[in-house]
């Protein structure tokens, strides 16, 4: 049950679709203590209360212990105590004496005290007054996520090659750069369905635009790649470069789609291209004036994207290049200065007539870029696109997936990677993913395969790396078969993979799990946060740990473990408990559950290469419900499940 508190006029953020009848303000005494404003909710928690939820935050996944901030932030430097990253995903879960979710729904900051202090308190301090408050009771974690999901929409599907294996680095500027990476995993036989360009494909990083020596044909040379069942994939950023003569400023700058400064003229900030105005994307004309540049792409014959730099991102703003500040009264001791001075000097028009500074309706930017783009991809396509963001806000999750942001090659930000992936799911980002190998920094051949071998279970599985890192793509490595086989596993599971995405979503439902959420009453269970479910029959326990051969792994029940050494899967019934498992790099173990079943297909180069039907069943279960489509199809509904039985094992 979800109950929904209005206070003041809120903006309209789209979070929510499902019809949620609103209750009067005394009914929320019994989840807080009001201290005089709406905009402060605090409640008690139990000792041993877990806080799961929130989304792209750093720390673990039980949230408890720390301070968080949701208030989009572009900053590639992760750190453990960095309260604000990317997106801002105000959701929650208490799960303890009392069990219940609350969501926060205001594009404004939002700060989430998860009892830092140590003192048992919860706290929750939202920067506006105008707000709605979502309070979701069900009988268990688990049960108030499935019901938060239900209320915010069915996630983004993407077309089955954006399950495929991806290669990006910044640093490709070329059709020949692109044409070495394509070649160089076919001719070692490492499956690949995209290769994404970064920034330099661009003339002068404007959007919609192709650099013409080094794409001197990108229709041509797209079809040329997908005819080896290559897809490739433009980097577009949020501003629009100040070019009179490029269309797409000019109708920008004569329709009023820009955002503007103080003066009531265009807001101007420079980013990558130089100077920039921002599409006012809360404005729905302007969302689809912006979704519609696209075609300068699918015109091209490309279906995929990933949007950048829309927290949005800012280098440098006229403000902060002039020296002088805005109204800086009400400071903010949580941000530099700078950006406070760059967010309130910048305004959208809404729909509602109100107009509102950058700072009041931040989290709301990036979000309403990825809906633009998704809306205008819906209306382009007659068949599914890839798209992820990097900046978010709930409810985005239904146009676009997101990826993670600047991480580094460290195997802290590996272990990052872990514990976000449920807690993304639990705010209804399934199609997400880090950057695999790390971006920041030099990646080591142990570190990329330990990487990968997460990768293969989450449901964007891209290789990117920084300008100036060191290569990291596979073939740069000694040992390339290694890399082949764990890579080639992900190809191997996707009939599984892919139809637990589809039922996932379709079904609102969480792909990736804690534990604790399938095993309530495993005490266990409750604390473990390097083993995750993924689907309703597999448990990863990744080996995390550098120079690590192997690692404990915790069973709540009886499973089947399940090596894959790049040629076939070798399966032996493990009972419940502790066990220790050797993990040699060329290797990937995972676990079937007791009673279920993982099909698993052929080895292939590429997705359009991959035969969903043809599979064969690993694990003890009698019965699995696979989701088949042909991978692009916009009619995806649960129909589309098939039955693959399996006579019982006898044990
Ligand atoms: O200011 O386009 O997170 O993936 O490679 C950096 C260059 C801009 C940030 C993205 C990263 C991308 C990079 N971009």
């Amino acid at each position: 049950m979800i109950t929904q508190f209005t206070y003041g006029t809120p903006v309209e953020t789209f979070a929510v679709v499902q019809d949620i009848p609103v209750s009067g303000h005394e009914a929320l005494r019994r989840f807080a203590r009001k201290k005089g404003s709406p905009q402060i909710f605090s409640c008690m928690l139990g000792e041993d209360d877990v806080i799961y939820g929130l989304g792209e935050t750093m720390r673990g996944i039980n949230k408890r212990g720390f301070r968080y901030i949701s208030f989009n932030y572009d900053d590639p430097n992760h750190r453990d105590d960095m309260p604000s990253m990317y997106g801002a995903h105000n959701f929650f879960v208490v799960d303890g004496e009392e069990t219940f979710g609350a969501f926060f729904d205001t594009p404004a900051k939002v700060t989430f005290d998860m009892d830092s202090k140590g003192s048992g308190v919860l706290s929750v301090i939202c920067a506006s007054a105008d707000l709605r408050l979502y309070i979701v009771e069900g009988d268990s974690a688990y049960g108030v996520v499935r019901e938060f999901l239900g209320a915010i929409g069915q996630s983004f599907l993407p077309p089955l090659w954006a399950f495929g294996y991806g290669q990006s680095r910044w640093g490709y500027r070329t059709e020949r750069d692109i044409t070495r990476v394509a070649s160089r995993y076919q001719a070692l036989g490492i499956p690949l369905d995209y290769i994404c360009m970064d920034i330099d494909y661009m003339d002068r990083y404007i959007d919609f635009t192709v650099n013409k020596r080094r794409f001197p044909d990108m229709a041509g040379y797209a079809a040329r790649l997908r005819e080896q069942g290559l897809h490739l994939v433009p980097i577009v950023d949020a501003g629009v470069k100040i070019e009179p003569g490029n269309p797409v400023y000019d109708e920008g700058a004569e329709k009023g789609y820009f955002c503007l400064n103080h003066e009531g003229t265009y807001y101007r900030a420079e980013v990558w291209p130089g100077m920039t105005h921002f599409p006012d994307f809360l404005r729905e004309e302007v969302r689809h004036w912006f979704g519609d540049q696209y075609r300068f792409y699918t015109d091209r014959g490309l279906e995929g994207f990933w949007n950048d730099m829309n927290e949005p991102a800012i280098f440098s703003s006229e403000y902060r290049a002039k020296g002088t500040k805005p109204d800086l009264e009400h400071g903010d001791p949580d941000q530099p200065e700078r950006h406070v001075a760059d967010f309130k000097d910048f305004f959208h028009r809404l729909d509602d007539g109100r107009e509102k500074s950058n700072y009041e309706v931040h989290n709301l930017f990036g979000a309403m870029m990825t809906r633009a783009s998704g809306e205008g991809l819906d209306r382009l396509l007659d068949r599914r696109y890839l798209l992820f963001s990097r900046a978010s806000y709930i409810g985005a999750h239904r146009y676009g997936g997101i990826w993670t942001g600047d991480n580094a090659s460290t195997w802290e930000m590996l272990r990052q990677n872990v514990y976000h992936m449920p807690s993304l799911h639990m705010c209804g980002f399934l199609f997400s993913g880090a950057d695999t190998g790390g971006f920041g920094g030099n990646c080591t051949r142990e570190l990329l395969l330990r990487w990968l071998a997460v990768s293969v279970f989450t449901p964007l599985m891209r290789n990117h790396t920084a300008l100036f890192t060191k290569n990291q793509e596979c073939y740069r490595f000694r040992g390339p078969e290694d890399f082949k086989a764990v890579i080639t596993l992900r190809y191997r599971l996707l009939p599984y993979l892919y139809s637990e995405f589809m039922k996932a979503a379709l079904e609102r439902d969480m792909l990736i799990r804690p534990l604790a959420f399938d095993f309530p009453e495993d005490g266990k269970a409750r604390s473990i946060e390097d083993q995750l479910l993924v689907g309703e029959s597999i448990m990863i326990a990744p080996v995390l740990e550098k120079g690590a051969k192997g690692r404990i792994v915790y069973l709540p029940e009886r499973m089947t473990e399940v090596r894959y050494d790049g040629k076939s899967f070798t399966c032996m019934e493990v009972g419940a408990g502790e066990r220790t498992v050797m993990v040699p790099l060329s290797q990937v173990v995972f676990y079937i559950r007791q009673g279920r079943l993982v099909p698993v297909g052929r080895a292939a180069a590429n997705t359009a290469e991959l035969d969903l039907m043809d599979v064969e069943l690993l694990g003890t279960g009698t019965s699995y419900r696979q989701y088949v489509d042909d991978g692009y199809t916009k009619e995806c509904s649960m129909d589309r499940c098939i039955m693959r039985t399996k006579e019982a094992q006898p044990r």
